[in-house]
C-alpha cells in the first residue's frame, strides 16, 4: 500500500491528525488536514480541481500539470472532458502520487445553481473512483474555492460532511487528506472538521 511505504515529504509542510488537533471531538482517524503543495504528496491519488476540458488551467490544475509533465496532458486528451460534479482518473506520471483524479467543481454563481450539490458530487465521485480502482489513500485540494470563487467556509463544510458520509460506508479507504494551500484555509478546515456532523451548507 503506497501510502504507508512512501509517505510524503515532511520537511516543509504540516500535517495534523484531527484526533490530536481537536481533543474531545469525534473524528474519523482516517481524515487528516495538511498544509502545503498537493503535488508533493505520495498518496495513491491526488485530486485535481480541473475544468470540464481536462486540458489544464491555472491554480492547482496548473501546478499538477507542471509537476506531472507532458504525459499527463497527453493522457487527459484521451478522456473527452468531464461534466461538472464528476471526476475521471489518470496516472500520476512524474508526480509522487500514483494517480490523479480530475474533478470538475462548480463555478460559484451565488448559490442558486446547484453549486452545493455539484461540489458534494465532486467529493463523492472522486472517492468512488478511488474505491473502484482498489486505491486507499487520497488528497483533496479545496475544490472550487480559488478561481471558481466558491465561499471557503461553505465549501469546507460540504467537503468535510461529504467525506465523512462516504468514510462511514467505505472501510477500505485508509486515508483522506484535506490539503490546504494557505494558513487561513488550514485554520478553517481545522475549525470546521472539529465540529461533529458539520452540515453541508
Ligand atoms: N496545492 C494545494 N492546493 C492548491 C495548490 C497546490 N499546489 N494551488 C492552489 N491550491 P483553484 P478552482 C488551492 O483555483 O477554484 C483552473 O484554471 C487554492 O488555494 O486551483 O476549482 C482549472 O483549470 C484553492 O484553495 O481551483 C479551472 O478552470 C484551491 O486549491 C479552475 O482553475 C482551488 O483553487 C478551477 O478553479
Amino acid at each position: 500500500m503506497r501510502f504507508s511505504t512512501a509517505p510524503w515529504r515532511w520537511h516543509d509542510t504540516r500535517t495534523m491528525p484531527l484526533s490530536t488537533s481537536t481533543p474531545g471531538a469525534t473524528h474519523d482517524h482516517r481524515i487528516e488536514i495538511h498544509q502545503g503543495d498537493i503535488t508533493r504528496l505520495a498518496v495513491d491519488a491526488i485530486v485535481n480541481a480541473a475544468n470540464h476540458t481536462l486540458l489544464g488551467g491555472g491554480g492547482v490544475d496548473g501546478a499538477i500539470h507542471s509537476a506531472a509533465g507532458p504525459g499527463l496532458l497527453a493522457e487527459c486528451r484521451t478522456l473527452g472532458g468531464c461534466e461538472t460534479g464528476q471526476a475521471k482518473i489518470t496516472g500520476g506520471h512524474a508526480l509522487p502520487a500514483r494517480h490523479v483524479i480530475h474533478a470538475v467543481g462548480p463555478i460559484w454563481r451565488g448559490g442558486t445553481h446547484d453549486e452545493d450539490a455539484l461540489l458534494a458530487s465532486c467529493y463523492r465521485s472522486s472517492l468512488a473512483l478511488l474505491c473502484a480502482h482498489g486505491l486507499t489513500s487520497i488528497a483533496f485540494p479545496a475544490i472550487s474555492t480559488g478561481i471558481y470563487s466558491f465561499p471557503m467556509e461553505r465549501a469546507t463544510r460540504i467537503a468535510v460532511a461529504t467525506v465523512r458520509e462516504v468514510l462511514a460506508r467505505e472501510p477500505g479507504i485508509e486515508k483522506v487528506i484535506f490539503c490546504c494551500f494557505s494558513d487561513r484555509n488550514r485554520q478553517i478546515y481545522e475549525r470546521i472538521a472539529g465540529m461533529p456532523d458539520a452540515p453541508g451548507s
